[in-house]
């Protein structure tokens, strides 16, 4: 009979071991996959990347802004949660505040009656699209920035997006700072505080945490070994090694995946000159593979333009991004070409096999599959474990290596040449207890 053969297990597990895991908010986070970013405010009227503070409202006008038609078009290309910069260096407010004139409310659009946030929440809501909120802390407009007193108003600040606009599910605390803003000393601690008494459901990125951590990059790479751990003794946001925080730590005291935060485009903000620079369905296909193929959630920056739509080059790369997935995943052959165990291609992380180290699963299809993907998956809700193994494939004659990896967490994606073969052999080298291994997918691309 053709079946799945399960061997060995050399080492036994002697001592049971404590696992670092996620929380129900995490878990749920890190299976969304990914996130569209909106990096939108008077740097897209302005064409600059950072704004002085100096910017007159009267410049944000965006005639053709409709959120609906945004947020339909990031949820048919897939992203599950929308992040809008409610606020960015330059201080300018794209809700209706009642801490700072620096807002919406002295702009033109929509007569100073319109507000982003809202008309943004509202849409997300409608379609069923989480939403999320960036607050720069930096802000190079507000006359307090600087003394202890911008902690209370950015407070403030946060405090109206957190009660005024349904439910937020991630808030983005940015560790950018500016040479003239060195003395200022954020409360974070107490920011966050404040999250979790208004929003407990949400989840706050920064470079360190508390739920979410910076990838270490803006080049879209997740480590090729990324632990969902770290240990952020001595850091702060701004204050960390960029290194650690792209491979994670596999000795990681918590639990902080990282998140990938990358745009389509050469800026975060718009610029016509720039229109050149998206990048393609394919580059975006790759993104995915080197952000939630390595243990790590996208979050693709798609910026408005001027008129507040996203550019239409923009969506069509977004569509071709998605019509790649769909085809490069749409057939597990595991699933449709092996007598594999059912709990393993059933898409449920909670249902999986364990596997101590050093044993392997022969997986044995019913005629030659020729692959270019493979994909596994951890059950992350009892931690992080393994840290190694291979693939092997059956030449005819003898087991050849194919692939080696080290870490796999929520989401390992593997691309190889195509192969032509009748069995598969997956072993784990290294492992932090047992493996508990959730899915198993051999595609071809
Ligand atoms: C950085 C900012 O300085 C950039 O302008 C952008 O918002 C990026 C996502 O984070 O720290």
């Amino acid at each position: 009979m053709k079946s799945i053969f399960l061997f060995i297990f050399t080492s036994a597990t002697l001592f049971a071991q404590k696992f670092v895991v996620p929380t129900q908010q995490q878990l749920a986070w890190q299976q969304t996959e990914l996130s569209a970013f909106l990096h939108f405010g008077v740097n897209t009227f302005t064409d600059r990347e950072w704004g002085e503070g100096t910017e007159s409202p009267k410049i944000f006008n965006p005639t053709r802004f409709d959120a609906n038609k945004i947020v339909k078009a990031l949820k048919r290309a897939g992203f599950k949660r929308i992040i809008i910069t409610a606020k960015h260096h330059d201080g300018f407010c794209l809700w209706q505040t009642a801490q700072t004139e620096h807002s919406i409310k002295n702009s033109p659009y929509k007569n100073g009656k319109g507000d982003i946030v809202k008309e943004l929440s509202v849409a997300c809501k409608k379609f069923g699209v989480q939403f999320g909120v960036y607050l720069s802390p930096w802000d190079r407009h507000e006359p307090s920035y600087g003394t202890s007193s911008y902690n209370d108003f950015y407070k403030k600040q946060l405090r109206e997006l957190l009660t005024n606009y349904s439910d937020i599910s991630e808030v983005w605390f940015d560790g950018a700072k500016g040479e003239n803003a060195k003395n200022m000393v954020y409360d974070f601690q107490g920011y966050w505080k404040l999250v979790r008494e208004l929003q407990p459901n949400a989840v706050m990125f920064s470079d360190v945490g508390p739920d979410v951590r910076w990838v270490g990059n803006e080049s879209g790479n997740a480590g090729n070994t990324n632990w969902s751990t770290i240990t952020t003794t001595g850091m702060s946001p701004g204050v960390a090694d960029e290194k650690y925080l792209n491979t994670g730590d596999s000795e990681g005291k918590l639990w902080i995946p990282a998140e990938t935060d990358v745009s389509i485009r050469k800026g975060w903000f718009y610029h016509a000159a720039e229109d050149s620079t998206v990048k393609s369905g394919k580059q975006l296909l790759d993104l995915y593979f080197n952000s939630v193929g390595k243990n790590s959630l996208l979050l693709l920056n798609i910026p408005p333009n001027k008129n507040g739509e996203l550019s239409e080059s923009d969506v069509k790369s977004l569509n071709a991004f998605r019509i790649l997935r769909e085809k490069t995943f749409k057939n597990n052959l595991v699933e449709t070409q092996c007598v594999a165990s059912p709990i393993l291609t059933d898409k449920k992380l909670e249902t999986f096999l364990e596997l101590n180290r050093d044993s392997f699963i022969v997986f044995e299809f019913k005629k030659p599959i020729t692959f270019d993907v493979l994909m596994l998956q951890e059950n992350i809700a009892q931690g992080q474990r393994i840290a190694s193994g291979n693939f092997e494939f059956w030449n005819g004659t003898a087991w050849q290596l194919l692939k080696n990896f080290s870490t796999v967490g929520y989401k390992r994606l593997i691309k190889c040449d195509p192969v032509t073969t009748t069995k598969l052999r997956l072993s784990i080298l290294q492992s932090k207890g047992a493996a508990q291994l959730s899915e198993v997918g051999v595609y071809k691309n």
